[in-house]
């Protein structure tokens, strides 16, 4: 089943891939069932937004289903997703999948977009040089996206979870901030620059977002979300992404039904009635 208002167009404004992988999980797994979980959560969400006046069937946007990931070493994994992504036209929205998924979204944009910048939503810093061996690992993205694009070109919001020398090493980034506002300098930093956001589901409170592998107290509120949108729909976001959805953490479905809805207005805030539609 495609997610919710996405169509077959010959030239979409963005595409939606997913990316069924958790195996780089670090408590508890489960994500790799998060791009049916949510696809199937979207239908409970309409296509317009009373918040933004706007709607999913005004835009051309594709499902392009899952990317094979079963079985995939991290490396693997990481070189499919930015495969993918490099072979994309229009803005790509990747559904994880745990939050390594990221790094190949971004590997392949930093190819397109020498300048990028990464605003990262997510309660960890995931800023670790190693985690257990692994270099590879949800908890180690951002250090590796940092290594990758400098770390004054990187941003992480809601972020409340590290060890010392991550909390150490986040001095020498863009922003850190518990909230989900963008700080003014790094609102400066980031004006020019093409930008990636990746949302991890568990920068929201766990009282919000319980279905996730690391839950953790003090997050961000879906209202600061919305706030956020508002300021990025005035950047120039060229791809994104939502990780750490575990479906059997969440027996309700809640935490399915909000990352629909949050994609949603992610679609909303950064896809423009004016992009092509093809049918
Ligand atoms: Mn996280």
């Amino acid at each position: 089943m495609p997610f919710l208002g996405t169509g077959v167009y010959k030239n979409p404004a963005a595409v939606l891939i997913g990316a069924p992988y958790d195996a780089t999980s670090t408590y508890r797994a489960g994500s790799a069932h998060a791009p049916a979980s949510i696809r199937w959560a979207s239908e409970s969400v309409e296509t317009f937004s009373p918040f933004q006046q706007r709607d999913l069937t005004d835009l051309a946007i594709s499902d392009s289903g899952d990317l094979d990931l079963a079985g995939c070493s991290p490396e693997a994994m990481v070189e499919r997703v930015r495969a993918r992504v490099a072979a994309t036209s229009g803005l790509p929205v990747v559904i994880g999948g745990d939050h390594a998924v990221t790094f190949g979204a971004v590997a392949a944009l930093a190819e397109r977009h020498p300048d990028l910048g990464v605003i990262v939503l997510d309660a960890h810093l995931d800023l670790l040089d190693e985690y257990e061996g692994a270099h590879w690992s949800h908890a180690t993205v951002l250090r590796r996206i940092s290594d990758r694009l400098g770390p004054e070109r990187c941003a992480v919001l809601g972020a409340r979870s590290g060890t010392r020398d991550e909390w150490a090493a986040a001095a020498s980034l863009a922003a850190v901030a518990r909230t989900g506002d963008l700080p003014p300098a790094a609102r400066a930093a980031m004006r020019d620059r093409p930008i990636y956001l990746s949302v991890d589901i568990d920068a929201f409170d766990p009282s919000i977002a319980p279905g996730t592998g690391n839950p953790e107290p003090l997050g961000i509120s879906i209202g600061e979300f919305a706030s956020l949108l508002g300021v990025l729909a005035e950047h120039r976001i060229v791809g994104c992404d939502l990780v750490e959805v575990s479906p059997p953490c969440d027996p309700s479905g809640r935490t399915s039904i909000l990352a629909a809805w949050l994609l949603r207005e992610m679609l909303l805030a950064f896809v423009h009635p004016g992009d092509t539609r093809t049918e």
